[in-house]
C-alpha cells in the first residue's frame, strides 16, 4: 500500500518562488526528500495547479486503499471546500503541511479550511517539514 503525497498551486515554482519564505529547495529536492523518508513505503508524489486534478488525485488515494495522505494544499488550502470534501472522505491520516508557519504570516493565510479534516499540521519547518510529515505519516500507518 501507497503513501501519497500531493502539492497545490505554484509549489511547482519551489526555490524560485518568494525564497526568503519558501527556501531554495525544489519540489524535485522534496520529492527525493520524501522518497528517502518513506523508506521502503511506496510514495505517489504529485503537484498540480488545478484544483479538480488535485481533488482526482485525492479520489485516487480513498480507491486505491492508500495508507495515508501529505497534502500541502496551498493556496487552496483556505478556499476550497471541495478539497476538504474530498479529504473528508480519506480513511486514513492526512497530515496538512505547510513550509511557512501560516499563522505567522498574513491573515488571509491564517482560516484553513483542511485542519479540521486533518490527523495533524506541520507548518513552518521549511521544506524539510516534508520529511518530518512523511516520517510521521509512516509511523502511524505502521502502529
Ligand atoms: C504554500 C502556498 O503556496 C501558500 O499559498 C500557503 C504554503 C503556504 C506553504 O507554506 O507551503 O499559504
Amino acid at each position: 500500500m501507497t503513501i501519497y503525497v500531493l502539492n497545490g498551486p505554484n509549489l511547482n515554482r519551489l526555490g524560485k518562488r518568494e525564497p526568503e519564505i519558501y527556501g531554495h529547495t525544489t519540489l524535485a529536492e522534496v520529492e527525493a526528500w520524501s522518497r528517502d523518508a518513506a523508506g521502503a513505503e511506496p510514495v505517489e508524489f504529485r503537484q498540480t495547479n488545478a484544483e479538480h486534478q488535485l481533488i482526482d488525485w485525492i479520489h485516487e488515494a480513498i480507491d486505491a486503499g492508500a495508507k495515508g495522505i501529505v497534502i500541502n494544499p496551498a493556496g487552496l488550502t483556505f478556499t476550497s471546500v471541495s478539497v476538504m470534501d474530498a479529504l473528508k472522505m480519506f480513511p486514513g491520516p492526512v497530515i496538512e503541511l505547510h513550509i511557512s508557519n501560516i499563522h505567522r504570516r498574513e491573515a488571509i493565510y491564517h482560516r484553513s479550511l483542511v485542519s479540521p479534516v486533518a490527523t495533524a499540521v506541520v507548518a513552518g519547518l521549511g521544506p524539510a517539514g516534508y520529511r518530518h510529515a512523511v516520517r510521521a505519516l509512516c509511523e502511524m500507518v505502521a502502529a
